[in-house]
């Protein structure tokens, strides 16, 4: 019999064994049972004392079986509930220690980001020094060959100038330096003590090509890039030429064809680098003559010091 069933029987009987008890109206006018009635209504409470009994009896039958049924599943759940607030627990921590890495994490970033800024500000400086390292080497080199040369010249000529023979000699090598014509270049000459240069032995040319040399022909007009020297035709002389110190040209180092008088309009003469490309050229034959107009650099010269 199901529990329903059970329950529903109990039920009936127990309201019809009430309804004996209590709502039968086999009572007197005044109200109290009659006297025939008081044994049945004795024998009714033993008969509802013994059916809830076995009701009684009935429901711990059904309880001991649903506690037989459900107790391992309520344990279960009760386990099961445990795990589930040790993983609820487990993940609060989880998620916790997450947000603490996460803010570790931003903090490291920051600092990357803070030490990437410092290395290409680093970097830039460093380029920047880097350039001014390498200027300062060029211009320690610069002071070192002016210092070489003072003190190969034993202090007898000015810082930059060159020392043969107790003779200084001035190259304007540079090209920040502008070109100047012949009379030009023998003012700037003269108004740093000295004049063009007079190149009257072998010695002397020799010495002037080696320190010209460096200069070497790039492109555009060759005749353009040579050095006014102290040579010049005389005056209403054609072919005839002198040095500043009114010595006359004895031996010339005219390169192949010169000199030309080209455009009978040539009346200075200018040194070439023994480097020029015309052929023809070797270190006793690089001299030109070309109009004193042509702007180009110049040779001085001046009396060296008492050694
Ligand atoms: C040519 C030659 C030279 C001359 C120059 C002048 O190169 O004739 O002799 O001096 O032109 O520009
Ligand atoms: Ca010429």
């Amino acid at each position: 019999m199901e529990n329903s069933d059970i329950s529903k029987n109990l039920l009936k009987g127990f309201k019809g064994t009430y309804n004996e008890l209590i709502c039968q109206d086999d009572f007197s006018t005044d109200g109290h049972p009659l006297p025939n009635r008081q044994d049945q209504q004795q024998v009714s409470l033993g008969m509802l004392s013994a059916l809830l009994l076995v009701v009684d009896i009935g429901l711990g039958v059904q309880y001991s079986k649903v506690s037989e049924k459900y107790g391992p599943l309520y344990q279960n759940l009760t386990h099961i509930s445990s795990e589930l607030e040790h993983l609820r627990a487990t993940h609060s921590n989880m998620i916790h220690a997450k947000e603490e890495a996460l803010t570790v994490l931003q903090k490291e970033l920051q600092k990357v980001n803070k030490t990437s800024g410092q290395l290409g500000s680093a970097k830039h400086t460093g380029m920047e020094l880097q350039r001014q390292v390498e200027s300062l080497q060029g211009q320690k080199m610069a002071l070192q060959s002016s210092v070489n040369e003072f003190v190969e010249s034993c202090g007898r000529c000015l810082p930059g100038w060159k020392l043969l023979n107790s003779v200084c000699y001035y190259f304007p090598l540079s090209n920040s330096i502008p070109l100047k014509t012949w009379d030009r270049s023998r003012d700037s000459c003269i108004k740093k003590g000295a004049d063009l240069a007079i190149i009257n032995s072998e010695e002397k040319q020799e010495f002037i090509n080696k320190a010209i040399q460096a200069l070497r022909y790039s492109s555009g007009s060759w005749h353009l890039t040579g050095f006014w020297i102290g040579l010049k035709e005389e005056e209403d002389k054609e072919g005839t030429w002198a040095w500043l110190d009114g010595t006359k040209l004895t031996q010339g180092y005219w390169a192949d064809g010169e000199p030309n008088d080209d455009m009978n309009n040539e009346d200075c003469a200018a040194i070439y680098s023994k480097n020029h490309p015309k052929a023809s050229w070797d270190a006793m034959k690089t001299w030109n003559d070309a109009p004193c107009r042509y702007a180009l650099k110049w040779i001085c010269e001046m009396k060296a010091k008492a050694a």
